[in-house]
């Protein structure tokens, strides 16, 4: 039985708020989902940067027990959930042990690595209003690069007979937080093709019940369906484009 937990959930529908969300849902913790209008900036307004001072989702407040503690960061939120959480394991380790260490960096890894460069290629590529070609090569290669380190891991652990997993021979929050960017790999223009395990990977992830549920939340998980037309694309990339640009130009107002 899962614990009976009381958690705020700031989301959106985007892979840093996804991986969260999935998490959730895996450990089958009660929670309320409160859907962060990125569009609109919501993540600024005073009353959210109490919970994140970073402004951005994911963040959570868990309520359970009568206390509040905030937790913000993508990868801060994976580790608490499952400190706190997952008891017996099922998608972690024991604090401390070498497993548990090995997760660590490979969470570490994804939120410094994975995240930021996937995140630009998708700034230059898709939305940026001038296309530089020197900015989309440099994060879509630093992107590939990343994918090569992690099918490379994966194939390593598969030839120990580790199965298909990046730590431990399960299922665990490092595969999620690794898997929450790469399945938007096209939206960054990154083919996965050629990188053979991180396909099959990914496949079996997406086959969890728990996925299936967790990137449909806040909203319907559409970007790929629209990728299957070039006015879905299209339309898709004009919609996002609208809150990045938004955004950015606020940010640029308050630092000039
Ligand atoms: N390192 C952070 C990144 C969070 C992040 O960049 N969130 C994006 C959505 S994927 C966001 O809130 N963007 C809105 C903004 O930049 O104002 C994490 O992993 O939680």
């Amino acid at each position: 039985m899962p614990p009976k937990t009381d958690i705020d959930l700031y989301t959106a529908g985007t892979p840093n708020g996804q991986k969260v969300n999935c998490l959730l849902e895996e450990l089958g913790l009660g929670y309320t989902v409160h859907k962060i209008d990125i569009a609109k900036n919501v993540q600024k307004e005073e009353w959210f940067l109490k919970i994140n001072p970073n402004g951005r989702i994911p963040a959570i407040v868990d309520k359970t027990g009568g206390k509040e503690r905030r937790v913000f960061e993508g990868g801060s939120i994976l580790l608490y959930l499952c400190q706190k959480y997952d008891t017996d394991h099922s998608l972690s380790f024991e604090y401390d042990s070498d497993d548990y260490w090995e997760m660590v960096n490979w969470i570490i890894w994804m939120q410094s690595g994975i995240g930021p460069m996937q995140g630009q290629a998708n700034h230059f590529y898709r939305y940026a209003p001038t296309k530089i070609d020197y900015a989309i090569q440099r994060y879509q290669t630093e992107t590939k690069r990343l994918y090569e380190v992690l099918n490379d891991r994966l194939k390593e652990q598969e030839g120990k007979g580790e199965g298909l997993w990046l730590v431990g021979g399960k299922y665990t929050i490092a595969d999620l937080a690794c898997f929450s960017w790469v399945n938007w790999a096209e939206w960054a223009g990154v083919e996965t093709k050629p990188f053979t395990e991180v396909v099959k990977w990914m496949d079996t992830i997406n086959e969890r019940p728990a996925t299936k549920k967790g990137v449909n939340i806040p909203d319907k998980f559409e970007m790929k369906e629209a990728m299957k037309t070039k006015e879905g694309e299209e339309e898709y990339a004009k919609h996002h484009s609208n809150w990045v640009m938004k955004g950015q130009e606020a940010d640029q107002e308050k630092h000039k």
